[in-house]
């Protein structure tokens, strides 16, 4: 069962007139037609555990709770982007117990035959999962995939420093701000962008639409002081970047340190992305790899993750423990968003334009 984006706003929008942990499940109803799911078993807890997560999207105690409760050691590592993530698996990197790819780089990964199947007898509190988040394009049968954030892409700026706020991704191709604006190091948040600023989908193949993005990339290219994802926190909170391409919940994480640091998403809409946690099928450590997932499905491990990263979270249970909780996308929000989905063939001409606007 693929889920269309229309579907997914229906879905996402019945969740705003349920409150969170209060039979959401009875409430949405939409259950996987999925065969039972697979329950191998998986052999005795190993002492060590490599996760490989995107960069400031944890709270570090949920690791040393881990590791105290379990007596498993973590080694946990980071990246800035989908694509360095893939390229490392697809290279043979095969430490890694725990991946957190979005949507389209689990398509990425299981088409290479990358991920192991999840064995669910280890995984009692799957049931805390809202159903928003199970059954989706990018794993229907709930067979590979936990997800573990959502987020959106939008704009961070500082309303300290700029008298009027930004409402639409036309402000990068405006020479007022000038070397005092970022976006992500990101060839599907940049190209998407300019793809929503155009009216058309984040997920085009057209080719002629794709080039037109990566023709306004290069224009706007001349007001950026760099492409820069996580990382570009530190500046905006010193004031050397007033404006930045970023997701919600790191712009949050910076409004702690600066609060003059606001974010909102732009009129013509942008990407609804939903991380998940997956276990490589070359996996040194895969019961660990369950254990963890399990952990973190806990209601108050889900909620400190959220609490830390600003991201919504996809545990319903977890929702009334979180002080601020990032709350459903509103019907309206929803109509301006998309899911990134996996671009086949196409991702070859994305990637050849995202070289040029890179080498612009
Ligand atoms: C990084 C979180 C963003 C993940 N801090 C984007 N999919």
């Amino acid at each position: 069962m693929n889920l269309s984006r229309r579907e997914l706003v229906r879905s996402l929008a019945g969740a705003l007139t349920v409150l969170p942990g209060a039979g959401l499940l009875e409430a949405c109803g939409r259950r996987s037609t999925a065969p039972p799911a697979g329950s191998e078993e998986l052999g005795p807890l190993e002492g060590e555990l490599n996760i490989y997560n995107w960069s400031d999207y944890i709270a570090p105690s949920v690791l040393s709770g881990f590791e105290r409760e379990f007596q498993v050691k973590v080694t946990y590592d980071t990246f800035e982007s989908s694509e360095e993530m893939v390229a490392k698996l697809q290279a043979g990197a095969r430490g890694y117990d725990l991946v957190v790819p979005t949507t389209y780089a689990v398509t990425a990964l299981l088409a290479t035959g990358l991920l192991a199947p999840l064995s669910k007898r280890y995984l009692s509190n799957l049931g805390h999962l809202s159903p928003l988040f199970r059954g989706l394009a990018h794993d229907p049968a709930d067979r590979f995939t936990v997800p573990w954030q959502w987020g959106i892409t939008g704009l961070a700026w500082r309303t300290d420093l700029i008298a009027k706020a930004p409402g639409s991704w036309a402000v990068f191709l405006d020479a007022a701000l000038s070397g005092k604006m970022t976006m992500l190091d990101d060839v599907r948040d940049v190209l998407g962008a300019f793809l929503r600023y155009r009216g058309q989908s984040i997920n085009t193949t057209d080719p002629s639409l794709i080039a037109a993005a990566g023709r306004d990339a290069i224009a706007a290219k001349a007001n950026l002081k760099a492409y820069l994802s996580a990382p570009v926190k530190a500046q905006l909170i010193a004031g050397d970047v007033w404006l930045a391409q970023l997701w919600n919940g790191d712009a949050a994480q910076a409004a702690r340190e600066q609060p003059a640091i606001a974010w909102a998403l732009p009129s013509e809409g942008s990407t609804l992305w939903i991380d998940s946690l997956v276990v490589p099928a070359a996996a040194p450590h895969p019961r660990a790899a369950h254990e963890f997932i399990n952990y973190v499905l806990r209601s108050e491990v889900g909620a400190a993750i959220s609490t830390a990263t600003g991201y919504g979270t996809p545990n319903h249970s977890a929702m009334p423990l979180i002080a601020a909780p990032v709350p459903y996308p509103s019907q309206e929000a929803l109509t301006r968003l998309e899911v990134q989905k996996d671009l086949g063939r196409a991702s070859e001409t994305w990637d050849r334009v995202w070289t040029e606007v890179k080498s612009a």
